[in-house]
């Protein structure tokens, strides 16, 4: 059992909302764009600022740094000024004794505004020259020659939908004066330094002057990697403003309409194969759907083009990404972080490439599985691949070969029942793609009764950070596990931190720990007499020895490179793999479908935590389908979101959970690239979900082979009856009139 465990089966974990109230608390609550367009003409606040309880209201003339939260383009302000680009855009920040006056207060507010068309559609934006930052083409090989070498060609569209984040803890965030004019934010974010950044900003304070703590998240998932920063800032312009600690936390329902999703793609491919089955050409381009702001978007379409060709090896390919501006919530991190879409592309590609070549669409995926020295499009050569090991472990550890017989003969015999199969390689490179992100820190005491006391820069958010810290610690200064804690994390002990994000937190921070206790393992080792004592006897004789018993170590991640100019590089330090087989069951009168199991070897490197691990696989396979089944966002044809509650947007529930889960670990793999061999964990096993989708695809033309099929996403039991029975449904990504 993890030490979280116990604090959270007995509530006493400690998110934002559940620590004590500091004497003096005021309440935060937003008030925002009713509207997709607009020129912001007045604003009148009076009647707020009257209402009980009222302490301030804030809008953009009140802060006073600078407006500007933008993290990579300096495109968002923190409180409209002039304009408004999105529904749910923040306007005025009210602050009153209790949150029901705040929020009676925030409906009080008066905005004239007059409405001015919007863009929804990434293509649309496109073609008015709406772009985040200048569109970008990665390239190898000679694609244009290499055309006239296919034997079968293929081009389509591929559309795939944003995602809510749905954590279970919404956003929050409290702030607290300190003296002198400084403050502290308890924010609910996976980048304490990006709060202390961006207050720092608009404050206009030195960062020294905030302090950002971390205690848990309920679970962020990406949502909190950037779009924590503008809760915890209103509050801190409160508290800088009133000298009073404010607190403000979103409900549901305002979370899911202010915040920003995963992007939706609509994408372009055109693929060919020569006559031996091996990919010869590629060229996609994507059009992302940024939102109103850039956001994370650039790093986003970063990871979708060096993703394009997925699990395999494609020698000529050219992709183009184009990031568009729409009147959006600005688009966001969301675990996998633009691979996926990216991949469901390629994935959609070969299914189609099978087809129209009448190979078998297993068959081409295992030729064209990426092997070592490949070379991916941006120039970096595969090392210690394992996407033919694992596909080939997978086909036979889960017996394919009888699956695939049991199924064709299943749906020779059943009419309207059908059952489908795929198998779905994994591949997801490891590092931020932004190099300068690929820094932690570790600060280690030892205290005199030999407890062990590690702070670092990684957020826990359910994901088990934590644990592996402690067996890493535990490990390096061969100590038991109750002698180790791991601290809150706090811009004041751990610097300049980067986002816990991108599958590296454990990569990062755990290399910084293992070295700061290798550190103090030297100093104590070193000590005369020192081998041959307990741990508690050693720690006493540093003591008595004067020795410097705290350890900060800090880690950059090796070997990274990456030219933009040239769109060259080797941006990852390694690549993570696995394959997912999956069967379904559609009912094809209905559009129903049971997804029958899912089974999946994942190469976990040597697992810190194998339990942890498991239940990263289990948790992102369910978010990877429900990604490409039963979650759907659904906007007005004005940009309103309407599934904006639990209502309304469904994840997968038990019903929509395959049967049958099985996670087998790779064996006897090492990766010297990261801390202790381990691997990153989180991202990755998202991509199995993509499976489900072409499961049920196949389920689906075994009952009706004559329809053209459209690959969009999510695949919903009524998008799929409409295909199975009407129209061909193309899935409207962004906007449902
Ligand atoms: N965040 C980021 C990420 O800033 N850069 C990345 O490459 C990344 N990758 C995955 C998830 N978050
Ligand atoms: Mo990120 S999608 O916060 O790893």
């Amino acid at each position: 059992m993890r030490a979280d465990d116990y604090l959270h089966v007995r509530g006493e974990s400690r998110y934002v909302d559940d620590l004590p109230e500091p004497e003096g608390l005021l309440h935060g609550a937003l008030f925002h764009s009713p509207v997709a367009h607009g020129r912001l003409l007045g604003l009148d606040t009076s009647r707020a600022l009257a209402a009980p309880g009222v302490h301030g209201i804030f809008t953009a003339s009140d802060i006073p740094g600078e407006n500007q939260i933008g993290p990579i383009v300096r495109d968002e302000p923190l409180l409209a000024d002039g304009e408004v680009h999105h529904v749910g855009q923040p306007i005025a920040f009210v602050v009153a004794d209790t949150v029901a006056r705040a929020r009676a207060a925030a409906a009080l507010v008066e905005a004239r505004i007059e409405e001015q068309p919007g863009i929804f559609d990434p293509r649309e934006a496109q073609a008015a020259g709406a772009l985040i930052i200048p569109s970008r083409t990665i390239e190898i090989g000679e694609v244009d020659e290499a055309w006239s070498r296919c034997t079968t060609i293929v081009e389509g569209r591929v559309d795939s939908a944003g995602q809510e984040h749905l954590y279970l803890e919404t956003q929050a965030s409290m702030s607290e004066p300190l003296e002198g004019g400084r403050l502290r934010i308890h924010a609910g974010t996976q980048g304490p330094t990006a709060v202390q950044r961006a207050g720092s900003g608009v404050l206009g304070l030195p960062m020294s002057a905030i302090e950002v703590e971390v205690q848990r998240l309920g679970g962020a998932f990406g949502g909190k990697e950037d779009q924590a920063t503008p809760w915890a800032i209103m509050c801190a312009l409160a508290t800088h403003a009133l000298r009073r600690p404010v607190k403000y936390s979103l409900d549901r329902s305002e979370d899911m309409v202010v915040t920003g999703k995963r992007h939706p793609y609509s994408s372009d491919y055109r693929l060919g194969i020569d006559a031996a089955g091996k990919l010869l050409a590629l060229e996609v381009t994507y059009f992302q759907n940024a939102g109103s702001a850039a956001d994370l978007s650039p790093a986003i379409l970063t990871r979708s083009l060096f993703h394009g060709t997925g699990c395999y090896h494609v020698p000529n390919a050219r992709i183009t990404a184009h990031s568009c501006r729409t009147n959006l919530t600005p688009f966001t991190a969301f675990r996998g972080f633009g691979a996926p879409q990216g991949i469901f592309v390629m994935e959609s590609a070969m299914a189609h490439v099978a087809e129209a070549s009448g190979m078998d669409r297993v068959d081409l995926q295992e030729r064209n599985l990426l092997r070592d020295g490949d070379v991916l499009p941006f120039g970096m050569s595969m090392e210690r691949a394992h996407a033919v090991r694992s596909f080939g472990e997978a086909k036979q550890r889960f017996d394919f070969e009888g699956a695939r017989a049991r199924v064709d003969e299943f749906n020779a015999t059943n009419k309207l029942k059908k059952r489908g199969l795929s198998l779905m390689p994994a591949c997801f490179g490891i590092s931020f793609t932004n190099r300068i992100l690929n820094q932690a820190g570790a600060l280690v005491h030892i205290y005199t009764d030999g407890s062990v006391h590690v702070a670092t820069g990684a957020v826990e958010m359910g994901q088990g950070v934590s644990e592996k810290l402690r067996a890493i610690a535990c490990g390096t200064l061969g100590v038991p596990t109750e002698l180790v804690t791991i601290a809150s994390t706090r811009t004041t002990t751990v610097a300049n931190t980067s986002a816990t994000a991108a599958s590296a937190g454990a990569d990062l921070n755990g290399r910084a720990t293992e070295l700061a206790c290798q550190e103090l393992r030297d100093r104590l080792e070193g000590l005369e007499g020192g081998a041959a004592l307990t741990w508690q006897e050693l720690v006493s004789l540093g003591y008595s020895s004067r020795v410097n018993l705290s350890a900060q170590a800090h880690y950059a991640t090796p070997k990274l490179w990456y030219d933009k100019e040239l769109e060259q590089g080797r941006p990852f330090a390694y690549h993570v793999f696995g394959t997912a087989l999956t069967e379904v069951e559609v009912d094809c009168l209905r559009g129903t479908y049971r997804i029958e199991s899912v089974r999946i070897v994942h190469d976990a490197g040597k697992s810190l935590a194998p339990d942890v691990d498991r239940g990263q696989v289990e948790g992102a396979l369910m978010q990877g389908i429900g990604w490409m089944t039963v979650e759907e966002l659904c906007y007005s044809d004005q940009g309103q979101l309407l599934s904006k509650d639990l209502a309304s947007y469904k994840i997968p529930d038990l019903n929509a959970s395959p049967a049958e889960v099985e996670t087998h670990f790779l064996e006897d793999c090492d990766n010297p690239e990261a801390v202790l061999h381990s691997k990153g964990i989180g991202e990755p096993p998202l991509l199995y979900g993509i499976g489900t989708y072409f499961a049920i695809r196949e389920a689906a033309r075994a009952f009706r082979a004559e329809k053209q099929w459209c690959y969009s996403a999510p695949l919903s039991p009524e998008r799929l009856m409409m295909f199975l029975h009407g129209e061909v449904a193309r899935v409207p990504v962004t906007v449902y009139g």
